[in-house]
């Protein structure tokens, strides 16, 4: 129940349902998100992934404060590094798009896990922020990685050393988020460019997700990466397809493989 999926048309639309929560994250929900990407990954019913909040308030307050009240800093640091890759990670190099459908707070864990989609859309009313050192802790599941690459350095620095929270608004100013609509737009806006995406060479996609992320990890070139992936795209059936269909006057309709 902490999780409601919904496939159609190729998006899986996947709400974090504790909303007496605010959709905190506990254990239970992050181990649910691990097991549905870890299914989503197999299943050629889901093109894209849309994660979005239950509720009007919140997309994810944040990690549940109640459960990590008490952990020390053995148990701190290995569920960091369990969660960022079980979840967090995973999601970032997940091979089908995933968007963060931000519908209200993004809190801490919440917004790490919005910054950990590739890539995001608010409603209105969304409120941003990483309020951790206001609790005596710092962001744990890549939030001081991930804010500074999206929003630049000084921005990710003030940020959290204020605990501030920023409006919608201002997110798509910082680029934090690609698009803000009316919270009642919001779904049916993010289902339409997840379409949009659903109808081009999931093959291509996939090899093109790797070659961005290439560009943030230590010790690989991501130049390197793309032109691999870019040959590797020559040899499948999408590719024969996309461009069998251009020269026919045809729209593609990729097999995904
Ligand atoms: N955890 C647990 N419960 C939460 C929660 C949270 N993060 N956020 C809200 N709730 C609960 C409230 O306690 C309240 O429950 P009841 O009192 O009704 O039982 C219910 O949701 C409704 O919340 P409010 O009554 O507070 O609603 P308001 O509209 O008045 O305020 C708010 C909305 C979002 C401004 C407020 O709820 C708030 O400030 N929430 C906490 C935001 C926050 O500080 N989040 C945590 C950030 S720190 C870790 C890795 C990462 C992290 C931790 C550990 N490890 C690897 C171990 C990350 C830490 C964080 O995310």
């Amino acid at each position: 129940n902490n999780l409601i999926v919904e496939i159609e048309n190729k998006i899986a639309l996947v709400t974090l349902n504790r909303p007496q929560a605010l959709n905190a994250l506990n254990k239970d929900l992050l181990d649910d998100l691990s097991n549905f990407f870890t299914k989503a990954d197999n299943d050629d019913k889901i093109r894209v992934v849309i994660l979005t909040g239950s509720g009007e308030k919140s997309f994810v307050a944040g990690a549940d404060i109640k459960e990590f009240a008490n952990f020390d800093g053995k148990q701190g640091e290995q569920l960091a590094a369990k969660g960022q890759e079980n979840v967090f990670n995973k999601i970032e190099n997940f091979n089908k798009p995933v968007i963060a459908a931000v519908n209200g707070f993004a809190l801490g864990g919440g917004l790490e896990l919005a910054m950990a989609c590739h890539f995001r859309t608010a409603s209105t009313n969304a409120k941003m922020g990483l309020p951790e050192v206001t609790l005596g802790v710092i962001p744990g599941y890549g939030g001081t990685q991930r804010l500074a690459q999206l929003v630049g350095k000084g921005r990710a620095m003030e940020l959290i050393m204020t605990a501030g929270m920023i409006d919608a608004e201002t997110a798509k100013n910082y680029g934090l988020v690609n698009h803000v609509v009316a919270q009642e737009e919001l779904l049916d806006f993010t289902k339409g460019i997840a379409s949009k995406i659903a109808n081009n060479s999931s093959v291509a996609i996939a090899k093109a997700i790797e070659a961005i992320n290439a560009n943030f990890e230590d010790g690989t070139n991501g130049y390197e990466v793309e032109i691999k992936n870019f040959g590797l795209s020559f040899g499948t059936e999408d590719f024969k397809e996309g461009t069998t269909a251009f020269l026919e006057k045809r729209k593609a309709e990729f097999p995904g493989k």
